[in-house]
């Protein structure tokens, strides 16, 4: 099964679909990306939407099977080939942990610094102050976990900072200053450090 082709469906400047990307980079899965094009909405078309019927990328496709959602990806991803495996721990508490920040990665992290990033890059129409809000609440959270460990769930990297990482590092681009954070910035170093570790391409700016 592991030999089967994989496919990303996916737009380059989305931190869910960039998530996915840096784990299949991180353990040398692979792949193919194919291109959806969000601002003309292809993800609303009968064609996307037999993939997705929610409209949203990521989407993958791991032979015959399809499943969206950037978390499930992730677990997906890291429960089928043994490489990405080594981003889940073994230990039934630090998994709960993990799973933890999959929320915490769905909540505030898109509520926060995705929305934000939304409203100056997209022109999305949201409360950006509300954003803005909800991002300094979490990140004074991740300030305060990250001053004690080198990762979100103990010493080495899991599951939980791929799906944190991105729209955290990216937050300057929705006018969310890192500069508070220097536990913050030292992690998202050391995730920039990780083997195979590639970037999200950076947002031009609409103003
Ligand atoms: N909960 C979803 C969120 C995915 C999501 O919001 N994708 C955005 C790009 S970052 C999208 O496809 N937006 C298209 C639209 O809103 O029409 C996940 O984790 O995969």
């Amino acid at each position: 099964m592991t030999h089967q082709a994989l496919t990303l469906y996916a737009f380059s400047l989305s931190g869910h679909c960039h998530r996915v990307q840096l784990l299949l980079s991180l353990a040398g899965l692979p792949h193919e990306v194919v291109p959806v094009d969000l601002p003309a909405g292809a993800q609303k078309r009968p064609e996307f939407l037999s993939k997705n019927p929610f409209g949203l990328v990521p989407v993958l496709r791991h032979g015959d099977f399809v499943v969206s959602e950037s978390n499930a990806i992730l677990q997906y991803l890291a429960e089928t080939f043994p490489s990405a495996s080594a981003y889940v721990p073994n230990e039934a508490r630090s998994r709960a942990l993990m799973q933890r920040w999959f929320s915490v990665a769905s909540g505030p992290l898109h509520a926060g610094p995705s929305v934000a990033r939304l409203v100056r890059l997209f022109g999305r129409n949201y409360d950006h102050a509300r954003a803005v809000a909800v991002a300094q609440g979490l990140f004074q959270v991740m300030e305060q976990e990250l001053s004690g460990r080198d990762f979100l769930v103990g010493s080495s990297a899991t599951l939980a900072d791929i799906a944190m990482y991105t729209y955290t590092a990216h937050a300057p681009e929705g006018d969310i200053s890192l500069e508070p954070y220097p536990h913050i910035r030292a992690w998202l170093e050391r995730v920039e450090g990780l083997p195979r570790f590639v970037p999200m391409a950076r947002a031009p700016r609409r103003d």
